[in-house]
């Protein structure tokens, strides 16, 4: 099941939240912001011991003071006009939290609109390549069995929906 979810992510009951953080996995504005306020500074320091993450990578940590099992950092690409591999890199997050999830006998986690705020990503190519890749991970895989789209604004996700209906149309 796939849901499309207007609100902070860090309020959502799920068994996993998804973090768009940056490769030195400091903290930062946006999600990121929000995570680690929510969290508190326990999860700055676990993330501090991981060391840093790749772009189109994912690290896991606890989720210290937000009611979720696990955090799962992944580092979106900076657009720089698509041609440096930022789709592929954007794919490579969403299959990387998925494949964890999978490994983790996570139920259900939660995705924020990954590399579309400071990262620059245009929001229609990035909800395409989002839902590709949750659509093509459900089709070989029963698990997680719940998927949410968590957007932090009505446009964004109102794009969701419609890639959404689009790819079952195809
Ligand atoms: N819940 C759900 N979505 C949110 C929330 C929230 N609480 N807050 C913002 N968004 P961004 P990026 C949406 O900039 O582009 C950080 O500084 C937001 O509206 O958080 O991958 C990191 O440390 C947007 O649609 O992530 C990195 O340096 C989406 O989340 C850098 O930003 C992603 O926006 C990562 O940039």
């Amino acid at each position: 099941m796939i849901e499309v979810h207007l609100g902070d992510i860090t309020r959502l009951q799920v068994d996993v939240i998804v973090n768009a953080a940056n490769q030195h996995l400091q903290g930062g504005g946006g999600v990121d912001g929000a995570i680690h306020r929510a969290a508190g500074p326990g999860l700055l320091e676990a993330c501090r011991k991981i060391g840093g993450c790749p772009v189109g990578e994912v690290r896991a940590t606890p989720a210290f003071s937000i009611p979720v099992k696990r955090i799962y950092h992944t580092v979106g690409p900076v657009w720089r006009g698509g041609n440096l591999g930022e789709p592929e890199l954007l794919a490579s997050c969403y299959r990387q939290c998925l494949a964890l999830a999978r490994r983790e006998n996570v139920h259900s986690i939660a995705f924020p609109a990954i590399s579309c705020g400071v990262y620059d990503y245009p929001p229609e190519q990035a909800v395409e390549i989002a839902v590709e890749q949750v659509q093509q991970h459900l089709d070989r895989d029963c698990e997680p069995q719940r998927i949410v789209f968590c957007c932090f604004d009505e446009a964004m996700a109102e794009l969701y929906r419609q890639q959404l209906e689009a790819y079952v149309r195809r």
